[in-house]
């Protein structure tokens, strides 16, 4: 096997050799969390944010068997059309690069690669969590065992309420995770600026923010550090209209029997047909917003 593990792009592979700041993100997102051609739309206008505020994006994916830090704009929208393409979390994140399979990298693959690559910052839109009746499924993203283990800040919009945000809070507080939210006391629900639960900590600038992980990293404090920026206001679906959606959602994938890594795209592309589109409006917006808070992280971070 000669192919290579890993190719930054050019873009990335300049800014990480000047030591400029660098935004890694995901792209499970585009294949199995929003449509073609919404999704090649979203996440072309969240580079270009990033780039606005001053960082270099890093969108992550394996693309035949080789992990790609940076997409150009051709392997992007190859991506954002596949089918096929494997969803990859810390478990199957080689055994899809040793088959020479192509692959988008959840939250926990992506912290890895970010890591992997000198990155410590990465947006995205909502991480992977407890989900609800979890006590019965035992199904816990492996997103919440990576950001105990791997030395990135997450930007997310909060945690979706298809999951069990509650539970999802308390496993973070006991794995060590610190769950900071930008300028607001409530922890947000992703679609809504409010999940009913207080935020464990509150920042309210990205300087703040920054400060705070190097301080973890002074102390030897291992793992990563996950911030909630809430969706902004006018884009807002509030949390008693989006609770009926996901009780049906949640009743369809019972029916049906969706398990294992089905489950989170399955939900999400439910409440995207019974919104009729506006969850996708909303879940862009929230992403954008997230992509310019972790470039002002990635630009506050200290040398
Ligand atoms: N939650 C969202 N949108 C997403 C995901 C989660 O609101 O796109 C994706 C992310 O890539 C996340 C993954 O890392 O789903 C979690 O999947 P699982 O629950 O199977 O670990
Ligand atoms: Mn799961």
């Amino acid at each position: 096997m000669n192919r290579p593990v890993i190719i930054l792009s050019a873009e990335v592979g300049a800014a990480l050799d000047a030591r400029r700041p660098v935004v890694a993100l995901e792209s499970t997102i585009i294949t199995h969390g929003m449509p073609w051609p919404g999704n090649l739309e979203m996440a072309l206008s969240v580079e270009a944010i990033i780039r606005d505020n001053g960082a270099t994006p890093a969108t992550i994916a394996v693309i035949d068997g080789v992990l790609h830090v940076g997409l150009d704009k051709t392997l992007l929208e190859g991506l954002a059309q596949a089918k096929d393409v494997l969803k990859v979390s810390r478990a199957d994140l080689a055994y899809a690069m040793a088959a020479g399979r192509t692959g988008a990298t959840t939250v926990a693959a992506t912290m890895i690669a970010a890591h992997f690559a000198g990155i410590g910052v990465f947006a995205t839109g909502g991480i992977g969590g407890v989900h609800r009746g979890a006590e019965k499924s035992f199904d816990i993203s492996a997103d919440l065992e990576e950001l105990a283990r791997t030395p990135v800040i997450v930007v997310c919009a909060g945690a979706k309420a298809i999951l069990d945000v509650s539970k999802t809070l308390e496993v973070l507080e006991t794995k060590g995770v610190p769950v900071v939210t930008c300028g607001s006391d409530a922890f947000p629900a992703f679609w809504s600026r409010d999940s009913g639960l207080k935020s464990p900590l509150r920042l309210d600038t990205a300087r703040d923010i920054a400060a705070f992980q190097a301080m973890r990293i002074r102390l030897g404090i291992d793992g990563g550090m996950l911030v909630a920026n809430p969706v902004p206001e006018a884009n807002e679906i509030p949390r008693t209209e989006m609770e009926t959606h996901i009780e049906a959602a949640l009743q369809r994938a019972d029916a049906q029997g969706i398990s294992g890594k089905e489950v989170t795209p399955f939900l999400l592309g439910e409440i995207l047909s019974l919104t009729g589109g506006r969850s996708l409006e909303t879940n862009i917006a929230l992403v954008r917003n997230n992509a310019r808070l972790a470039a002002e992280i990635a630009v506050g971070q200290p040398d």
